[in-house]
């Protein structure tokens, strides 16, 4: 098993689903992990799985909280996870409030840990900063409209930092899976548990420690090596929009 020892990892969105098995293949690999998230008893029940862990409550929309938390950890490994999405609706039967949310979160929020963190990795010159994409920043579905954008847009970010990041001895690397089982499509269908659970009816979806393993593979290359665009489907998934279900 490659060890992360001595290395202090901020995982977002810890609390649940990619973010929590993540969380718990760097604790193994012995690195302390800082869970981010904004509930702290979901937190504290990944905490008690992450030997060495602490926890740090903010919500990643909130600019200034973000900085003043995460902004002086002097992380050399950073998970920009948390995300999300509400509803699927065609457009113009969308809600704009919700789309704020989701704005806010998956490429406000992104941004905001981009700032905050990469300035201290860039000082040290090396560092890992993985982003949560996803299939659907490289296609877009029926009713995918507003997250589509948000995950365009990180993927953007990811090109930008590369650029931006050329010779300071940062990766920044892109994790794009396919459908994957977690909290995400109980939180996208607003609690709907029944249209949730349906997402994956008859198909085999990605488990969140198969994206785990990809970002573990990803920061663990050695130093001259970066690992630029993970994109994982499920075996039963060959794009978007099509799905084998028995
Ligand atoms: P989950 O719903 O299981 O987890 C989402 C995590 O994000 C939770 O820990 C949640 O914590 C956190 N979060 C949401 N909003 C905020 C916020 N404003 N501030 C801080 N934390 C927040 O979903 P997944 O694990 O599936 O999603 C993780 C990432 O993976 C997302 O970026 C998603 O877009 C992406 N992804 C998911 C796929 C899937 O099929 N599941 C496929 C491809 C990508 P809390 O609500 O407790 O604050
Ligand atoms: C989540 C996967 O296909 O529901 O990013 O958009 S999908």
């Amino acid at each position: 098993m490659s060890s992360l020892q001595n290395r202090r990892a901020i995982v977002t969105g810890a609390s649940s689903g990619i973010g929590a098995a993540t969380a718990r293949a760097l604790a193994a690999r012995g690195a302390e992990v800082v869970l981010v998230g904004r509930d702290r008893a979901r937190l504290a029940a990944v905490q008690a799985q992450c030997p060495g862990s602490r926890i740090v409550e903010l919500d990643v929309r909130d600019a200034a909280a973000v900085q003043h938390a995460l902004g002086g950890l002097g992380a050399d490994l950073v998970v920009n996870n948390a995300g999300l999405a509400l509803g699927a609706e065609k457009l113009p039967d969308g809600d704009p409030s919700e789309w704020a949310v989701v704005i806010d979160t998956n490429l406000k929020g992104v941004l905001h840990v981009l700032h905050a963190t990469l300035p201290a990795m860039r000082a040290a010159g090396r560092g890992d900063h993985v982003l949560l994409g996803s299939v659907a920043g490289r296609q877009v579905y029926p009713g995918g409209n507003v997250y589509c954008a948000t995950k365009h847009a990180v993927r953007a970010l990811y090109e930008a930092q590369r650029l931006d990041l050329a010779g300071s001895g940062v990766r920044v690397s892109t994790v794009d899976p396919g459908m994957v089982e977690t909290g995400f499509s109980g939180v996208r269908f607003r609690g709907d548990q029944a249209r949730a659970k349906a997402v994956y009816q008859g198909m085999t979806p990605l488990a969140p420690e198969d994206v785990a393993d990809a970002i573990v593979w990803v920061v663990t290359r050695p130093a001259h090596v970066n690992v630029g665009e993970v994109v994982l489907w499920p075996t039963d998934q060959a794009s978007t929009t099509t799905v084998q279900r028995r």
